[in-house]
């Protein structure tokens, strides 16, 4: 008991809470010379629910840049969707790929 009094708590070490925001992440699609445009169309409709003028336009930027980012989101949501494309492309035997990063 006599012991307790001796405790000294050191409150510079206590952490404020702080509350961050989740971090975003871009999902990007990437260019290859194999994969049809049409099939990059497609992917981007049923995996992004992009329509057809937006999926082109989209289709074009990554064909003529190299990349393009398609959508900003939470990370789970960015990696899951990019592997979900991934997959439809690996299945149809296309070597289409779609890569995740953190935005500035
Ligand atoms: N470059 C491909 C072709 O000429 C089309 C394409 C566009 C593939 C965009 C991938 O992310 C891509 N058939």
């Amino acid at each position: 008991m006599a012991d307790q009094k001796d405790t000294v708590v050191d409150r510079k070490t206590q952490t404020k809470p702080k509350l961050e925001r989740p971090k975003l992440y871009k999902v990007i699609l990437l260019n290859d010379d194999y994969t049809p445009r049409e099939f990059v169309i497609m992917v981007l409709q049923s995996v992004f629910n992009i329509g057809p003028e937006t999926g082109y336009r989209l289709m074009m930027t990554a064909h003529k840049m190299g990349s393009c980012v398609i959508v900003v989101c939470a990370k789970d949501i960015a990696e899951t969707k990019s592997k979900q494309a991934t997959d439809l492309a690996k299945e149809a035997g296309f070597p289409l790929m779609l890569s995740t990063e953190p935005e500035e």
